[in-house]
């Protein structure tokens, strides 16, 4: 369905303040929504790009009791901290607020309240899980078990996330938990239902006959929900934090997060038009007025709350706009693995801008032309490398930078002014003249990935040019000529800051910047060879974007895999126990503690050391294979335990009189026991 709009509200999922924003977060939703978001706005259109924290929910609740502080302040935190990230990768929110404002709980409830007193909702008691140590009622994550479908042992009350599946309490097996450890009762609770099944009818229409335009992945799970069949869906919750329920009979229940979040779009546009009336104007006509285009850019694990429960009460309600389309994204791969918060696989944001400041259009530009648009995809630290040095180094940058270096050189930074073309110079003029469209047709239909293979052309396009016409050769001899092609040069490098504003937005600042032209170049000059007129003075070149070197790469996968050893260790479960012994078999064990008074690296054997202990009865040797783990000169001095009576054996040609006691983990390393305060030399272990 196309239709033409006047405006356009732009959501971007509000992503849980319980930990900072990653990779994953950039690619899935906040640059393709910010592209798109930056294109209208080029093209002079009415936009209004909405962002915000989601503060509610269990994940938060047991952050904060896991840190031993309050929800607020777990979420005062990570807000702070996602909101910085987003500005510091340039995403141009019109607002980005949160969930926990006054604003939020009021719209939140009203639009609770207005339903409520329509009758929309389903008043149900039905036996719940609760803790009796705890006293609560155990919800959403509260609650872990065996999951029924794949048999992963931790699987969350609302979902499993080893085999994707949405999963209520009751379908765990073997429930436990999340607070206290201990084992729920079912205990009777009630609650308000949105009934979906009753809105059946009027959403298959909507998705599955009027919307055949939206993409295939989202389209394929909307139709496989509403082939299952709809069930009334829980909008309330017992838990202590979140938004009251707005009715009397309610003490200590919540709305469901997902009652609330999406309802965080429309507060956080309430809280734009107030703060800025004059230019947003009045918040319902982005809401509730048809000509207004609702897009929702989301990634996939959401796409049943945005195209169905959503709506649903938006439809409900009876005032509300419904979106136009809903581009959700597939997920972003890790070096291929998921990306995962609590098992630390993540490029995180913060920590990308220390360790590459300024970089931020590099990303940009690699999760763009890595995009999961359509199926999963897998982010590797040498595809990002490559895509820097082969593409924005050595075609976009080169070529910006030749047109300003020669410019320069043989114009005095003027631009030159153009003489006759060539067939040649007609064709490029041709060929670029076509991008415009081509990019419009790709962004209209959220096809970010193509849109900026499309805008790189424009960069191939102008790197082939100057290779082919040579201007450095023509400058011999053929000053005219040498102007024609670096006038056709410049005007194709304005056209790169225009095509390139929606992505590359750092560098498109920075091209204008170079060219001298910091008036705003609006999008229908793209495609124009007239937007440097003769004489128009430019500045002296900078570089674009600069090699990224193996170092930092391998930095990066070394960090990578050192959060992976981190994590297998920290998953490691402890090996069983041995059986029994009696007490008489450990007495016939003789551990002493003993000073190393030499330690040596054994020849010719890269695994042995030579220690020279003082055992208090005149000194012994002993052998032990840890030269990978320590360097000798850091062991002189230490006290360490020994077997003193194991028979003696020789290894090497030299008597090993004993065995020194060392601690080992999972992943082979290991740390050699030492007693905790100083004892004296032959003293025994017991
Ligand atoms: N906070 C889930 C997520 O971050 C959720 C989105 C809410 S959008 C209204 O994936
Ligand atoms: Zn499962």
């Amino acid at each position: 369905m196309s239709k033409e709009y006047a405006r356009t509200l732009i959501t971007s999922a509000l992503p849980y303040a319980n930990g900072p924003v990653h990779i994953g977060h950039l690619a899935g939703v906040y640059v393709p929504a910010d592209i798109y978001a930056r294109y209208l706005r080029l093209k002079g259109e009415e936009v209004l790009f909405i962002g915000g924290s989601d503060e509610h929910g269990v994940p938060i609740a047991l952050k904060a009791k896991a840190e031993g502080i309050s929800p607020q302040e777990v979420v005062d935190r990570y807000h702070t901290i996602i909101k910085k990230s987003f500005e510091d990768f340039g995403i141009t929110f019109d607002i980005y607020s949160r969930t926990s404002s006054a604003i939020h709980h009021k719209t939140a409830a009203d639009f609770f309240r207005k339903l409520y007193d329509k009758g929309e909702f389903i008043e149900k008691t039905s036996e719940q899980y609760y803790d009796e140590e705890a006293k609560q009622f155990l919800a959403d994550r509260y609650i872990t078990g065996t999951c029924p479908h794949c048999g992963n042992e931790r699987a969350y009350g609302d979902q499993c996330e080893a085999c994707g599946t949405s999963l209520s309490p009751l379908d765990l097996i073997n429930p436990k938990s999340a607070v206290s450890g201990s084992i729920p009762v079912l205990k009777e609770t009630k609650h308000w239902y949105l009934p979906l099944d009753k809105h059946e009818a009027w959403l298959k229409k909507w998705i599955l006959e009027d919307h055949k335009e939206w993409k295939s992945n989202v389209y394929g799970q909307c139709k496989s929900w509403l082939d299952m069949g709809l069930q009334p869906r829980a909008v309330s919750r017992d838990l202590d934090w979140g938004i009251s329920v707005p009715v009397e009979g309610a003490e200590g229940k919540v709305l469901y997060v997902w009652f609330d979040a999406p309802i965080g779009y429309i507060s956080n546009t309430i809280e734009a038009c107030s703060n800025n009336p004059v230019k947003y104007g009045d918040w319902e006509k982005w809401w509730k007025d048809e000509s207004t285009k609702l897009v929702h850019f989301i990634g996939k694990d959401n796409i049943v709350f945005h195209c169905i429960v959503f709506p649903s009460m938006l439809k409900a309600d009876g005032s509300y706009i419904l979106p136009d389309n809903v581009p959700a994204n597939e997920f972003l791969n890790l070096e291929g693995d998921k990306i995962s918060t609590s098992r630390n696989w993540a490029v995180w944001l913060h920590e990308y801008l220390e360790e590459f400041p300024g970089k931020q259009d590099v990303l940009r530009y690699v999760l763009t032309a890595n995009a999961p648009e359509t199926k999963d995809n897998d982010f590797t630290w040498k595809d990002f490398q490559a895509r820097n040095n082969n593409e924005l180094v050595a075609i976009f940058g080169n070529f910006v930078n030749r047109a300003l270096v020669l410019t320069h050189k043989y114009f005095d930074g003027k631009t030159p002014a153009r003489g006759e073309l060539t067939e040649y110079d007609r064709q490029t003029l041709a060929e670029f003249s076509q991008v415009k469209k081509e990019l419009e047709n790709y962004l209209d239909h959220y096809r970010f990935r193509d849109a900026l293979k499309e805008a790189m052309n424009l960069a191939r396009i102008g790197n082939k040019y100057l290779a082919d016409t040579e201007p450095w050769k023509t400058a011999k001899t053929d000053m005219e000529r040498t102007a024609t092609v670096l006038n056709i040069a410049l005007q194709i490098t304005a056209n790169l800051a225009i095509a390139f504003e929606p992505f590359l937005p750092f560098t498109s600042n920075k091209i204008k910047q170079l060219i001298n032209k910091k008036e705003e170049l609006k999008w229908n000059e793209l495609g124009s060879v007239d937007i440097l007129e003769a004489g128009h003075l430019i500045n002296p070149p900078e570089l674009l974007f600069e090699k990224i070197e193996d170092e930092a790469i391998e930095k990066q996968v070394q960090k990578l895999q050192d959060s992976k050893k981190a994590n297998e260790l920290k998953e490691h479960k402890a090996a069983p126990v041995k059986t029994d012994i009696a007490f008489d078999d450990f007495t016939k064990l003789d551990i002493r503690v003993g000073k190393v008074l030499e330690c040596t690296k054994v020849p010719k054997a890269d695994k042995l050391l030579q220690f020279k202990i003082d055992d208090g009865l005149g000194g012994r040797t002993i052998l032990s294979g840890i030269a990978q783990h320590y360097q000798p000169e850091e062991l002189v001095g230490k006290n360490v335990c020994f077997i003193a009576n194991l028979a003696p054996r020789k290894i090497k040609g030299i008597e090993s009189q004993g065995m020194i006691l060392s601690a080992e983990n999972a992943d082979g390393t290991l740390a050699i026991v030492h007693p905790a305060r100083e004892v004296q030399p032959g003293s025994e272990v017991k």
